[in-house]
């Protein structure tokens, strides 16, 4: 497993977080947003995923990857 973390702009309530997990969980990924640094902590298994997978994933929401 390997694990990042990215900062994310415009997360501000708990639907941003449940949004980013669950789209992250569908890809199998395990996600923990922290809203007060506005980052999000992920593992993945990186012969499954890539980091510009998850980006993907987290922007597909609505949300910018810095
Ligand atoms: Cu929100």
């Amino acid at each position: 497993m390997k694990n990042i973390t990215l900062q994310v702009e415009g997360m501000s309530c708990q639907h941003c977080v449940h949004s980013i997990e669950g789209a992250l969980l569908e890809i199998g990924a395990k996600g923990k947003v922290d809203l007060k640094n506005n980052s999000v902590d992920v593992s993945f298994d990186e012969n499954q995923l890539t980091i510009e997978i998850i980006k993907e994933t987290i922007e597909d929401q609505g949300y910018d990857v810095m």
